[in-house]
């Protein structure tokens, strides 16, 4: 602990140091969403990232996340260094959606609409007619299958099924998932519910569809957090990553928040509700993104590249804003 306070203190005074803010996703562990609030920086979905990177007058972004959320704030600030704690924490959904073979079944089907969710490379952006994420990609399909567009989406196919259902949109689907929420187990909920009736059962859509039926409210990290202020129930089970728990704590100290168990017929988890590479962003990793070079820190996306995935995702932040 004592070692703690002394990591937290010195990355406190190198941000100044460096004019550099602190950029953290909902998922990272809880101490690192409250030294990125703290010190001025946001703790945020995918999207509010973006938009806070974007906007933030520092010249340095330390993203705390995933790999594909520092390339998306390089893309829209290039002027900008972005540097991570680690450049290995990827995504299942990354890994599962290589650009050339994404860009080969796009070739396939060229009079289908390429939508890709946020959590993908730079590469498969470029690719891709429209960028989305979790917490606007109903209103966006919404939008395209009102102008009678078939659409290819990627990578995940859970929240792909559940956009489709919603939507009745014409989808073909990549089969990509999220390691994490691909893990919560619907038959063990509904044990679980059983043993807190009263609780709200809130998921996020990368969750298997058996999993997002048994829902009350089904929504991005965002939307979940709404979710849970605004429901009048006092217990709420949570199929998303727990790290998610901070900021509904926070804001509801009096309610209780339990984990959606994971793993199925006895199978223990792999994830148990946490990225694994979410919790790379610890605290000696913040410290070293802001001491080190820029070997294994810094993101920098090709020029091209960069200008071709600056489309899709400017179309999603006009469409939202
Ligand atoms: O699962 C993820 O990585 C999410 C929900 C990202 C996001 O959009 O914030
Ligand atoms: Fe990717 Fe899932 Fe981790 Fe999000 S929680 S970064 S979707 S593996």
């Amino acid at each position: 602990e004592a070692r703690k306070a002394e990591l937290k203190a010195e990355i406190k005074a190198l941000l100044k140091a460096r004019n550099a803010v602190l950029v953290a996703h909902y998922y990272t562990d809880h101490e690192i969403q409250a030294l990125a609030e703290e010190t001025g920086g946001c703790v945020a979905d995918s999207l509010e990232m973006a938009r806070f990177g974007r906007d933030a007058e520092e010249q340095t972004l330390i993203v705390a996340g995933v790999r594909f959320m520092g390339e998306t704030a390089k893309i829209l600030s290039p002027e900008k260094t972005v540097r991570m704690p680690t450049l290995e924490a990827t995504c299942s959904l990354d890994i599962g959606c290589p650009a050339k073979e994404f860009s080969e079944f796009c070739d396939q089907h060229p009079d289908h609409t390429v939508v890709v969710y946020a959590n993908t490379s730079a590469a498969v952006k470029a690719r891709a007619d429209w960028v989305v994420t979790s917490s606007i990609a109903l209103e966006i399909v919404e939008h395209l299958d009102s102008q009678g567009k078939k659409i290819i989406w990627g990578p995940d196919r859970h929240l792909g099924a559940y956009i489709a259902k919603q939507t009745g949109a014409d989808m073909l689907m990549w089969q990509g998932e999220c390691i994490v929420h691909d893990e919560f187990s619907s038959q063990k909920l509904g044990d679980m519910k059983a043993l807190y009736p009263d609780a709200a059962v809130l998921v996020h859509p990368e969750s298997p569809a058996s999993v997002v039926d048994m829902a009350d409210a089904v929504g991005s990290t965002s939307q979940l957090i709404k979710a849970s202020q605004e429901m009048e129930n006092d217990t709420f089970i949570v199929a998303t990553d727990k790290g998610i728990f901070y900021k509904m704590q926070q804001l509801e100290p009096n309610k209780t928040f339990i984990e959606a168990p994971t793993g199925g017929n006895g199978a223990t988890c792999k994830s148990c509700a946490h990225c694994p590479w979410m919790a790379m962003n610890g605290l000696e990793a913040i410290k070293a993104s802001l001491t080190e070079g820029s070997d294994g820190h810094e993101i920098f996306v090709d020029d091209s590249l960069r200008t071709d995935a600056l489309i899709p995702l400017d179309r999603m932040l006009q469409f939202s804003a």
